[in-house]
């Protein structure tokens, strides 16, 4: 673990990582509803909000978007990613080098790992040159960590999601993002399970604004540093309005009713 709160992408030991790498995960059906942000400069201006502390994207919206807005955003590059059209066991190849996304800018390294894949073997080698090279560069990795696999049933379930975070802390991540295990006390679990370790949950499909907002307030209470979120932000009409309740709720400790009264 290197020490997170140098980085620019933690601010007063918290994240809020804006995620837009759904069209490569998911494709344009994220989009749909909101067709303007199939361009991806519309995301980096909502990234320029003062709570975000990282865009994360893959290496193409990198070097075709990031640099009009390197002066106002930071960038947290993908390493790997994969379509929904692949249907065999979870993988995610490689599509990017260190040394690439050190050139692009990059102040921070992103990588799926599906612990419980077919695949874990490759990924967890894959993983170690990334995470081994960002460390000749000062680069913190945050580690999307998804069990997931023909062998899991559920991959939410909090036994799951605490193993995930340790799997993180064990192969050496700097921050592990998370899927919500469904309860504060499963999270703060999982937190503890990361020793030291920045713990981020994954946003998820778009709730209402309660209901993000209240799960948002209970991982911060379960000890979480914050979010790595995409489409909950993203997806609505108003970003920026859900940003600064977020700010409240993420870095002054607000509560969910509390932010949004305001
Ligand atoms: P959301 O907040 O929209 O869920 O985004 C978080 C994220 O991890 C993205 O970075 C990624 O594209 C997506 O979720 C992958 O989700 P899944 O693999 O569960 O479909």
């Amino acid at each position: 673990m290197i020490p997170i709160d140098d980085s620019p992408i933690v601010r007063d030991g918290k994240s809020l990582i804006l995620a837009m790498d759904h069209g490569l995960e998911h494709g344009p059906v994220d989009f749909e509803e909101v067709p303007e942000k199939l361009d991806p400069s519309t995301v980096f201006e909502t990234a320029t909000h003062d709570a975000v502390t990282a865009m994360a994207v893959q290496k193409g919206v990198a070097e075709g978007y990031y640099p009009s807005y390197e002066d106002d955003v930071n960038l947290l590059l993908k390493l790997n990613g994969t379509s929904n059209l692949w249907m065999g066991e979870p993988d995610s190849p490689v599509n990017c080098s260190v040394d690439y996304a050190a050139e692009l800018g990059a102040d921070a390294l992103g990588f799926t790992v599906y612990s419980g894949s077919n695949n874990e073997v490759e990924m967890y080698e894959e993983f170690r040159d990334a995470q081994e090279k960002g460390r000749e560069y000062d680069l913190p990795m945050v580690m999307w960590s998804y069990p997931r696999g023909q062998g899991l049933k559920n991959d939410t379930k909090p036994s799951t999601i605490s193993y995930a975070t340790r799997i993180a802390l064990e192969i050496g991540a700097d921050i592990a993002k998370v899927k919500y295990p469904g309860s504060k006390e499963a999270m703060a679990h999982a937190v503890k399970s990361a020793g030291d370790m920045n713990v981020v949950m994954s946003g998820g499909s778009k709730t209402s604004d309660y209901e993000f907002l209240s799960t948002v307030e209970a991982v911060m209470d379960a000890g979480a540093s914050g979010l790595a979120v995409g489409r909950n932000v993203w997806q609505r009409e108003d970003p920026t309005q859900l940003l600064d309740a977020l700010e409240k709720v993420i870095y002054e400790g607000e509560t969910a009713d509390a932010a949004l009264e305001e």
